[in-house]
């Protein structure tokens, strides 16, 4: 009996110990706190890992970019019912937000936390799927997705941007891209609660009650009916990260609801965006690129479903071109003008000289819907990696 109940508390401490979760944009796991079924959303959290000082060096395995609370079982990575299949917010590219997490009291581990958008469409996908739960190498891709897409909080203007106090010059975490907490041995009012010196139980924690942690980030120039954000918290005192995403819209402002012919009116009206709005009404021009290594005398085409990319005939698919290939960055590209609204399925393939198919890319399709307003044409971009 007397070992049960130390095994018992040894756990209970290890639990005790958290922590946080984002609550501004409403992430999967605030709500999922709120529908009842998460009873500590800010225990979504992967341990141990190296969360300190390489910041990036943690593989987040099940967490995935969502996060998995395994006190609840929840897989955050997978859209539900109980925590939400559609977007929370919506934001303009270029838009600068006020985001918030909260840090509950007794488990406020200092460290450093930033904010991630993934702009590979076909990688965020597996994860708007309320019937599919992405495997642990779809997580990983992800993961180095939004690892690539940090919203460091030097792009807002004005932002006070500082190193982490635990953090020695020459450390790999000492870095102002990712947003810091307060040291950690200063007394009171310092790491994460100090950044907004807030009252208890200014947000929702289950545990001992939480402080809200405050910053603004700059939305991307890039645009997604739905896509996510990406909350990530490496702590300091303890080798733990969190995880947590919210689903989110960026749309551009200008395009709201627009037809094809007033898309065209706008474009020329429009100061920002009339560039790419200014051929066909109702067009939209995507740039393209793949990055992928080939050799001598071989072409990228884009062969899909739809005829302006060959209706999956190769020989009718149109080329991508090597202008900007490099040894260092083998880069494919081209620029399509498709009607706004279209959705397509694609894949590339290699050709060689003489035009068969040297090698198709691994199944499943891809897919990718046209933005639907004029407005959105100088942010539609399609760019993956050869699979
Ligand atoms: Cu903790």
């Amino acid at each position: 009996m007397k070992a049960v109940s130390i095994l018992a508390s040894a756990g209970l401490t290890t639990l005790v110990r958290g922590h946080g979760y984002l609550t501004i944009p409403s992430s999967r796991t605030r709500l999922g706190s709120e529908s009842g079924i998460d009873t500590c959303p800010e225990c979504t959290i992967l341990e141990p890992v190296t969360a300190w000082p390489d910041l990036d060096s943690a593989a987040i395995g099940r967490s995935g970019p969502c996060g998995y609370n395994a006190r609840v079982s929840v897989d955050y990575n997978k859209p539900g019912a109980d925590w939400g299949t559609e977007t929370v917010a919506t934001y303009t590219p270029g838009q600068v937000i006020d985001v918030q997490w909260c840090v509950d009291h007794n488990g406020d581990h200092g460290g450093m936390f930033t904010y991630r958008i993934c702009q590979d469409q076909d990688l965020v996908d597996k994860f708007l799927d309320p019937n599919y739960l992405p495997t642990d190498a779809e997580k990983q891709a992800a993961e180095d997705c939004f690892e690539a897409g940090l919203l460091p909080c030097t792009d807002v203007d004005g932002q006070n941007c500082g190193y982490n106090p635990d953090c020695q010059s020459g450390q790999a975490c000492y870095r102002n891209d990712w947003f810091t907490c307060n040291g950690f041995d200063n007394g009171d009012q310092t790491k994460c609660k100090g950044v907004d010196n807030a009252a208890l139980n200014s947000c929702f924690t289950t545990i001992a009650g939480g402080y809200t942690v405050s910053k603004k980030i700059k939305i991307p120039e890039y645009v997604s009916n739905h896509t996510l954000l990406s909350f990530k918290w490496n702590s300091f005192q303890t080798p733990q990260v969190y995880l947590s995403c919210a689903d989110i819209a960026i749309v551009d402002n200008n395009s709201g609801g627009s037809t094809p012919t007033s898309t065209a009116t706008a474009s020329k009206t429009s100061t920002t965006t009339a560039a790419a709005c200014t051929s066909t009404a109702g067009a939209v021009s995507l740039s393209i690129s793949e990055s992928v290594v080939t050799t001598y005398g071989q072409t990228i085409k884009m062969v899909g479903s739809i005829s302006a990319l060959g209706s999956w005939d190769v020989s009718k698919a149109p080329a991508l071109s090597a202008a900007s290939y490099t040894a260092s960055n083998p880069l494919w590209t081209t620029t399509l003008s498709l009607a706004a609204g279209t959705s397509f399925e694609y894949k590339f393939v290699k050709v060689a000289s003489d035009g068969t198919v040297v090698a198709w890319e691994s199944d499943p399709n891809r897919s990718f819907t046209v933005p639907s307003a004029c407005a959105a044409a100088s942010a539609s971009t399609v760019s993956a990696t050869w699979r």
